[in-house]
């Protein structure tokens, strides 16, 4: 591979920069689906927020609004002191510094030339990878050479801290323990609500050096919570060491003796050794790629821009567990508290569906697994079926706050509505599912689950709608479309079209069932309570639900009744350039009259049902209309922005949308990347390219494409598969291969 190649597969910093700390912690963040590590320094830096969150690993304590994600105890520590000087990136001189993600084969590595308040200089190369082979493996190793002439000694302290708390100082652990060996550092610990039990096993190898072990260290140092390994040796000057640290982590998730698990695998691993276990690790992540990457040419900021995002989902999703999903900020930090929205369904799951299919079918198992809190919800509600919660983590149960933090100054707080009202999210499930059937065509599967995801949440529907007699419509109130602008509004397009499209499915899909797979057809109609006058209710439903449309620019959607005619117009150019949401700076009452939406609404809708809307001068109008009043207050509008403007031909403002989205995270776009990376923009920059660029769809005559590439992209090449097949699309400028 050549450097340029290289490089389009690397992330890199240099020179250290410490005000970046909180971006690049994020961005540099490792994992494999089962546990994420941020980018945080072996040593530590003043002010870091060093992370590790285990997918699934929620608690709830007392007095907080919702449950989260818990932060479990470092695995990273790893001091190293030279001649009783310690190594920090805060003291002595740097006089070389570069660290690499190497996103081809999921490491970060970060060389360092230092030297000491005392004058020694030391070279150091670290190099940590979350395994994607052995998901319950971390694996750390650090090059030691001191540069100076003379004997040196060098002692490397392993650590393990049982004290682990998440932001706030808020202790998730109730019964911990931490405890130390001849050879080993462990810590058992188990969370104070939700009552998981969480392991982690550590172990500290020196190669390239004989090391000396000081009495106590033979048995650990134990300090209340905390245990440490102390190996120390001696080096020449130039002479090199190589310091391994293993990790394991098991989780009262995977087994019922997590510590006994996490002991058993670390013994396993340190038997196979570091470069077996990293050699394991790339060959994981090649086959990763191989069915993820998109080859671009002719734009390397795209791609690597690209892969970036590829790599942050391949390190969030789940690789064996259908059980959990992948949250709004992945595991790469702590925003939305690990909270999963309809973000994995619509942004997520689709690029997985076509690449990965074993992934996307993992992610949605977790909905159908969590049905019994959408059951609830509804009935909660007064509502039959299935109505999934806004925010759901490992319960399925509603956890979206139902109001805001205190303000800190007036006590105010504002009631959040979402849990209750911003109901699209059932049906962008069964989009989901049916999206997923379509491309794999795995009938068993659908029959099996996907089936009762798109019909439970179409019972809800049918009990959910309401019927207007005097105009004879159906209707829905109190909604928030994508727009979370503008809160509780009567019939939002968005909703009540795709709830139409998905009473639509849902009776075909019951009528499929009963033809192909009657057991399961009966199984499902008798567990759901659908009887033929349910399925007759459904069309007619689909058929009479309220569509609002405005005779506004020659005819177009109106968002939700009353968006032209009772909104007050607003000219988002005055406030630009803006750092801030609009609604910050308007106030969210104002927000509620004023006629700027947050993030693609009807322009969402474009990109899910496409064609199906209307022609293409109907789609322009719609774009034309709505791309003026979007702030693009969410990172989950530029992408599909992008997607919808390259199917419109508009390849100019499509690329714009794209360049943006691809680099929300690496460039801090939006200024809060230290809350962890933006998961479904990552998933709707694949589709931009995938469905945008490249036109990429499924047809009755098979998988099709219709490009409109940018003019200097001179080549664009991906494999999804369908059917079981896999389909290679290659697109240069001469045509499609
Ligand atoms: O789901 C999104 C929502 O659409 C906009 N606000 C952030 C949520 C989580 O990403």
């Amino acid at each position: 591979m050549s450097q340029f190649e290289r490089r389009q597969w690397q992330i890199t910093e240099r020179p250290f920069r410490p005000c970046d700390l909180p971006h690049t912690e994020t961005i540099y963040t490792i994992g494999n689906g089962l546990y994420g590590v941020r980018g945080t320094f072996e040593e530590g830096y003043p002010g870091d927020t060093s992370t590790t969150l285990a997918a699934g690993i929620f608690n709830h304590v007392e007095g907080e609004l919702v449950p989260e994600l818990v932060a479990m105890p470092n695995p990273l520590e790893l001091i190293v002191h030279i001649n009783g000087e310690t190594f920090r990136l805060d003291q002595g001189t740097i006089m070389g510094y570069e660290r690499v993600l190497d996103m081809q084969c999921g490491t970060l590595s970060r060389g360092v030339l230092w030297l000491s308040p005392q004058g020694t200089r030391l070279r150091l190369h670290f190099e940590r990878f979350a395994s994607l082979h052995d998901e319950h493996l971390l694996a750390l190793r650090v090059l030691v050479q001191p540069l100076s002439e003379g004997t040196h000694t060098i002692s490397i302290e392993n650590r393990l801290d049982g004290n682990a708390t998440n932001p706030g100082g808020i202790s998730h652990w109730g019964a911990v323990q931490v405890g130390a060996d001849a050879e080993t550092l462990h810590f058992i610990g188990e969370t104070n609500q939700s009552g998981y039990q969480v392991a982690l096993a550590a172990d500290l190898h020196v190669d390239g050096a004989a090391v000396q072990c000081g009495a106590d260290d033979q048995s650990g140092n134990r300090a209340g919570n905390r245990a440490t390994h102390t190996a120390t040796f001696e080096l020449a000057g130039n002479q090199i060491a190589y310091v391994t640290k293993l990790v394991t982590l098991h989780t009262s998730r995977d087994g019922d003796d997590p510590l006994r698990s996490a002991l058993d695998r670390l013994k396993i691993a340190r038997a196979s050794g570091y470069s077996v276990l990293k050699a394991a690790h790339d060959s994981a992540w090649a086959a990763a790629w191989d069915k993820m990457d998109i080859l671009i040419e002719g734009d390397e900021v795209a791609q690597k821009a690209v892969r970036f995002c590829m790599y942050h989902l391949l390190i969030a999703a789940p690789h064996t567990d259908e059980r959990v999903s992948v949250a709004a900020k992945t595991l790469s930090g702590y925003g939305y508290k690990g909270h999963v929205f309809w973000d994995t369904e619509l942004f997520i799951v689709p690029p997985f569906t076509l690449a990965d299919p074993e992934s996307a079918r993992r992610l949605l198992m977790y909905r159908h697994h969590n049905l019994q809190g959408a059951r609830d919800k509804a009935t909660e509600a007064g509502y039959q079926g299935a109505m999934f919660p806004w925010e759901s983590t490992d319960t399925g149960q509603e956890t979206t706050p139902r109001w805001t933090e205190p303000h800190p100054i007036s006590g105010e707080r504002i009631r959040i509505w979402t849990g209750d009202n911003e109901q699209h999210i059932s049906s962008d499930i069964a989009y989901a599912a049916l999206q997923f059937w379509r491309w794999t065509g795995d009938d068993d599967w659908f029959a099996a689950y996907g089936a009762e995801l798109v019909l439970d949440t179409a019972v809800f529907w049918g009990s959910r709608v309401e019927y207007n007699a005097e105009a004879g419509r159906y209707e829905l109130s109190m909604q928030i479309g994508p727009d979370e602008y503008h809160e509780n509004v009567n019939n939002s397009v968005f909703t009540n079209r795709l709830v139409k499209w998905h009473l639509e499915q849902a009776a075909e899909v019951h009528a499929w069932l009963q033809a192909e797979r009657p057991a399961d057809g009966q199984r499902l109609s008798a567990a759901l309570g659908i009887e033929a006058t349910m399925i007759d209710h459904w069309r007619e439903v689909a058929a009479r639900m309220f569509i609002p449309m405005s005779d506004e620019n020659g005819g177009v959607f109106e968002q939700f009744e009353g968006f032209f005619d009772q909104l007050q117009a607003f000219n988002l150019a005055d406030y630009t350039p803006r750092t801030k949401n609009i609604d910050w700076m308007l106030g969210q009452e104002k927000m509620q009259s004023t006629r700027v939406i947050k993030q693609a609404d009807v322009v969402m809708l474009m990109a899910l049902l496409g064609d199906e809307l209307g022609d293409h001068d109907f789609l322009l109008r719609n774009w034309q209309t709505y791309l003026p009043v979007v702030d693009h207050g969410s990172s989950l509008s530029p992408s599909i922005h992008a997607w919808v403007a390259a199917r419109l031909g508009l390849v100019d403002e499509a690329y714009d949308l794209f360049i943006y989205s691809a680099t929300i995270d690496l460039e801090d776009h939006k200024g809060n990347v230290h809350d962890g990376i933006h998961a479904a923009s990552c998933g709707g920059v694949w589709q931009a390219v995938v469905f945008g660029f490249c036109g990429l769809r499924l047809t009755a005559d098979g998988v099709t494409v219709a490009p409109c590439l940018p003019e200097h992209w001179r080549r664009v090449r991906f494999t999804v598969q369908h059917k079981g097949q896999p389909v290679t699309i290659d697109i240069t400028p001469e045509g499609v291969a």
